[in-house]
């Protein structure tokens, strides 16, 4: 029996990176000294606890017989019947520890002739890089074996990886082919002869999913291989009994049967968590740091636009920038040329400025507004209404600087409502301060 932790050190020594994980405690990985840095979420066997569903489980619908030929051993036959516990072969124990016993998942009975598929669905719940799949079965393997991810939740599914005795027949996929930079996104058929692997004294089947790929040592400057690890959910499509199979041909009693699954990988938080929880809604989440948010990190927080947002690398943690708004906003918008522009620098301008401030960064007053100097363009209160004259004023916009509203012939005053010298006051609503007729009644 492989055991997870076998296979755990197998692929972490096949990739240096998956060292560091080693490493990881339960301190906040993701900054140094008070530094953004790179962090992950541990390494796992991301099965367990996972929702797993088979197109077909024996002895659910009825009581059956399951026979099931091991190798260099002679045909066993039992009964699986769902209703009795210890005749029953449910996904559970495709992740179960086997102890002390190997316990099997086992499909329902085969009918003979063609087709036989049967497909078993694992449900993470969440994006998640996987490194490596790996199924042990518990009789010989099946001649084809189709692995499919989907990166939305079973919309769509892009082939994985393709076992068979007969990929080109099978698969259309010519067996063992090379990939280079330019498919690295390809499913690769190898052949399965006999359904054993020859590294495991158990028929096995071990897809390493960066093998063989060119970026795989570069997988942080490469988002056609991050997406290429990452699903949410992972679909195993057996397919065709051996066609040597002595049985196929008289029994009717064939099963696919799996003792194990696993699938090691991580939490895809994009290098800017270190861990992953359950939100209040039961979902699966990261928990961002860097000034990130997401449920994989995948975007910045609202106020921390000023720069794109970036998947953080072992050079650079790409921690999301906060905009310049003073104060004034909890929002703000990227803007690609005023990025560019800037040099590289800054791309934020900030939404919704509050207390009557407007401008990219919430800096001046917005119209009918005037600036208050003697207190900082932070305040609350920097920004005073003009509160122009009604009738001594021309308009409601007062200069923005120091407030002086434009006031009408003869009236003075910040809002335009006293008579200036030599005027005096009138009723009317047009021409509120009359200029003094002198010597009239002299
Ligand atoms: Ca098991």
């Amino acid at each position: 029996m492989i055991s997870f932790h076998r296979l755990f050190f197998f692929f972490a020594l096949l990739y240096p990176s998956f060292q560091d994980i080693l490493d990881l405690d339960e301190e906040d990985t993701c900054y140094e000294n008070n530094k953004p840095v790179f962090c992950l979420p541990k390494f796992e066997n991301v099965v367990e606890g996972k929702k797993i569903t088979a197109s077909s489980t024996c002895g659910l619908k009825n009581k059956s017989r399951i026979c099931l030929k091991k190798r260099n051993e002679y045909l066993k036959c039992d009964v699986c019947d769902s209703t009795d516990r210890t005749k029953q072969h449910p996904t559970d124990f495709l992740t179960d520890s086997d102890t002390p016993n190997k316990t099997c998942w086992i499909s329902e009975a085969l009918m003979t002739p063609p087709p036989h598929n049967v497909s078993i669905r694992i449900h993470f719940g969440k994006s998640f890089e996987l490194t490596y799949i790996s199924i042990v079965f518990c009789q010989d393997a099946p001649d084809s074996v189709a692995l499919y991810k989907s990166m939305d939740y079973g919309q769509h599914w892009t082939p994985f990886q393709y076992y068979s005795s007969s990929c080109m027949d099978f698969y259309g996929v010519r067996p063992n082919q090379t990939i280079t930079r330019d498919n690295e996104q390809e499913a690769l058929c190898s052949p399965l002869k006999g359904g054993v692997s020859a590294t495991y004294d158990t028929p096995t089947i071990a897809f390493s999913t960066l093998e063989h790929r060119p970026n795989s040592f570069n997988l942080d400057n490469s988002p056609v291989l991050q997406d290429w690890v990452t699903a949410t959910d992972i679909k195993i499509i057996f397919d065709r009994l051996l066609q040597n199979n002595a049985l196929a041909s008289s029994y009717m009693t064939m099963h696919y049967a799996v003792s194990d699954l696993s699938i090691g990988g991580r939490c895809k938080c994009n290098g800017h968590a270190d861990r992953c929880i359950t939100d209040e809604f039961g979902r699966l989440k990261c928990v961002c740091k860097h000034n990130t948010e997401g449920r994989d990190c995948e975007r910045c927080k609202p106020l921390y636009q000023d720069k794109p947002w970036a998947r953080a690398t072992k050079q650079n943690a790409n921690e999301c920038v906060r905009c310049n708004c003073n104060g004034h906003s909890n929002v703000c918008r990227f803007n690609k040329e005023l990025y560019e522009w800037s040099g590289h620098t800054s791309g934020g301008i900030c939404q919704d400025c509050k207390h009557n401030t407007a401008g990219r960064f919430c800096h001046y007053c917005k119209e009918k507004y005037y600036r208050d100097v003697t207190v900082k363009i932070s305040h609350e209160q920097a920004c005073k209404a003009c509160d122009c004259h009604h009738y001594g004023s021309k308009g409601k916009v007062c200069n923005s600087a120091n407030g002086q509203c434009p006031c009408k012939v003869g009236v003075i005053g910040r809002k335009c409502n006293l008579c200036a010298t030599g005027y005096q006051q009138t009723r009317s609503k047009i021409v509120p301060c009359q200029r003094k007729i002198s010597g009239l009644y002299n």
